[in-house]
């Protein structure tokens, strides 16, 4: 007799055809994912929100830890604040701390250090990762921290991008500020965060090629 129960697995074995089918349609809906830097400031559901970081938050993690916070931003005064903490450093990754490599490499994204869909888009998630947890002001350990936050993280943009918005990865450096302006506790470290909402109308996005099957896949 075990101590730690174990439940029947939820799941039903598709047909061959609709295993076929379903995997290659996930692919072509996944295909037209991208990367949107322009917002329409038009309103997206609390509950919507609440659906895809809920499916971000029942990925894998370490031990089953979920070393994640995320904080979902609607309050445009906190909006504004954060868009002012990172672009302030984004005009100083601009201007100096990034390699002249690095800007040649983002040229193609016509990119600079104004991030205006910080205050245009709807809502803002924060994702935090948890390198320990505070039980009752005891540390407990947490494992594999940026694997289990890396794994949700793609989670939600999916979740997001299935759900028929769009988003950014959006990584202002250094982004501490972020823990300052949201209150969070000192086991909490910002991870990514990532504008969500509808399209700018009319919104072009950059002319990019993803790599084949051959180059990224190795078959034995
Ligand atoms: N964080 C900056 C720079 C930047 C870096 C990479 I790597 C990108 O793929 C895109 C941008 C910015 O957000 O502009």
């Amino acid at each position: 007799m075990k101590d730690h129960p174990f439940v029947p697995l939820l799941y039903a074995e598709p047909s061959l055809r609709k295993l076929i089918a379903d995997a290659d349609n996930f692919r072509t809906k996944m295909k037209a994912r991208r990367s949107v830097r322009f917002f329409s400031d038009k309103a997206v559901p609390r509950q919507v929100i609440e659906d895809i970081i809920m499916t971000a938050a029942s990925a894998p993690s370490g031990a089953n830890k979920q070393p994640w916070t995320f904080c979902a931003v609607s309050s445009k005064d906190l909006k504004s604040c954060i868009r002012e903490a990172a672009e302030k450093e984004e005009y100083e990754n601009y201007h100096g701390r990034m390699s002249e490599e690095w800007l040649k490499d983002l040229e193609k994204f016509d990119t600079n250090w104004q991030k205006a869909f910080l205050t245009e888009a709807p809502w803002l998630i924060v994702i935090f990762k948890k390198s320990y947890d505070l039980e009752n002001g005891t540390r407990t350990k947490n494992y594999y921290v940026n694997e289990s936050v890396g794994i949700a993280s793609g989670f939600l943009i999916a979740a997001i991008h299935m759900a028929g918005l769009v988003t950014l990865t959006h990584t202002p450096s250094p982004m501490n500020f972020l823990q300052a302006i949201l209150g969070r506790p000192e086991n909490e470290r910002p991870f990514l965060l990532l504008p969500v909402g509808y399209p700018a109308e009319g919104v072009t996005v950059p002319d990019l090629v993803r790599k084949k099957e051959d180059e990224v896949i190795c078959w034995y």
